[in-house]
């Protein structure tokens, strides 16, 4: 049993391994700008995804800013989105000149509640930007409806989704495109690094000349890009984690059975629903406090004094932000299931290599069973 617990650990292949696949660069001195380990990973998740485009990225933000961007969307268009989510996907949205218009989340998975999508769209809408949030798919049908209905673009901030299926089919697939966050924090890590998948063959080029300045050839560059390449460095950590990826993935949901019997059916403790049809990656455990003889934060510093960290994922919401004070949009008033939530979530600690005493030394101290 280790002392300190942390939140999560980064997925690592042996030094041995590494040093074998990054041998080739280290020999060719290639180092960026789509080089032969950029390719070879690009070809590789596209094979585990089923999907026929992967765009790779230094990032799972810049992943996201940029296939906003390349939807060419209306300065000041709205989006639709949630601010039950990472700061990033509500900075992507607005740094793409468009205005966030924050969605509440429902309280089963703490996805985008889709029946309340309709009374937010107007004649500005031009968008949805929904998230996976912990991995948790959401309403991916009536999302694509209402997208049908109204010409509204969707791109899945998927960030949390990797190697997650619903209906057999990856994530990947869904809406307009999707993207992944392969930081090192994330199910698959590339150290830092991003995805974005799609389906549409004109975007193969317009992405890669996005993530690089816009040049087009040798002598052309055709609009104002910018520099989000994933290095060769990150690709090969990635081709690396690639091989490990469903032993790892078997491995957190262990950790996460072993919470769920610890957890499951304790009053004032509620667990995310189990989404049907769906083959989770077991990325996150959110617990939510909720009239237990403890409140979360209580919870938080009782972990944090036996050496065990959680976290407040996510609080603040986003649209409570200083940033976003100004927009007429923000304000947790407007989404108060997502605020409910905020006020009483915790993840708790999660990772391949996590033992199922130290699930048990987090779980004791939860439900005051430490002396
Ligand atoms: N959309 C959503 C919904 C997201 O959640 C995120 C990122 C994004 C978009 C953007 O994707 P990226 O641009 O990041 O690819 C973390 C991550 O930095 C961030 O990727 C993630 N979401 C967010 C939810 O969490 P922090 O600041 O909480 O991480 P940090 O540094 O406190 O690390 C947490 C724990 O992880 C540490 O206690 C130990 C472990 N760790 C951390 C690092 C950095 C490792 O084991 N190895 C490491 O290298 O943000």
């Amino acid at each position: 049993m280790s002392d300190n617990i942390l939140v999560t650990r980064s997925s690592m292949p042996s030094l041995d391994e590494y040093i074998e696949e990054i041998r080739p660069i280290w020999e060719s001195h290639w180092l960026t700008n789509m080089g032969v380990k950029h390719k070879q990973l690009q070809a590789e998740l596209e094979e585990y995804l089923g999907v026929p485009h992967v765009a790779l990225y230094t990032n799972g933000h810049l992943a996201l800013e940029n296939a906003i961007a390349a939807l060419n969307l209306p300065e000041g268009g709205e989006v639709i989105t949630t601010p039950f989510t990472f700061a990033s996907t509500t900075h992507a949205i607005v740094r793409n000149g468009l205005v966030p218009v924050f969605c509440d989340v429902n309280d089963r998975d703490y996805t985008m509640d889709v029946t309340k999508i309709e009374d937010l769209i107007t004649d500005r809408t031009v968008a949805i930007v929904p998230v996976h949030v912990y991995g948790n798919i959401c309403d991916v049908e009536e999302i694509d409806r209402i997208a049908k209905k109204y010409g509204l673009k969707v791109i899945y901030d998927a960030a949390h989704a990797f190697a997650v299926k619903y209906k057999g089919a990856s994530t990947a697939c869904f809406g307009d495109a999707s993207m992944f966050s392969f930081h090192a924090t994330k199910v698959f890590n590339t150290i830092e690094g991003g995805a974005v998948c799609f389906k549409d063959d004109s975007w193969v080029q317009l992405l890669n000349d996005q993530k690089n300045f816009g040049i087009h050839g040798p002598e052309s560059v055709c609009f104002v890009g910018g520099n989000a390449k994933m290095n060769e460095f990150q690709a090969a950590m990635g081709i690396c984690n690639l091989r490990h990826l469903d032993e790892e993935i078997a491995k957190r949901k262990k950790v996460v059975e072993r919470y769920r019997e610890r957890l499951s059916g304790v009053e004032g403790i509620k667990l995310s629903a189990i989404q049907e049809n769906v083959e989770s990656n077991y990325a996150y455990f959110p617990v939510v406090f909720d009239g237990y003889k403890y409140t979360r934060n209580e919870i938080y510093e009782m972990l944090q004094e036996q050496g065990i960290t959680a976290r407040k994922y996510f609080y603040p919401l986003t649209n409570s932000f200083e940033c976003y004070r100004n927009y007429p949009t923000a304000g947790t008033e407007k989404t108060p299931v997502a605020q409910h939530l905020a006020l009483r979530v915790l993840t708790l600690p999660l990772y391949a290599d996590l033992s199922l005493d130290d699930v048990d030394r987090t779980c004791d101290v939860i439900l005051g069973q430490k002396d």
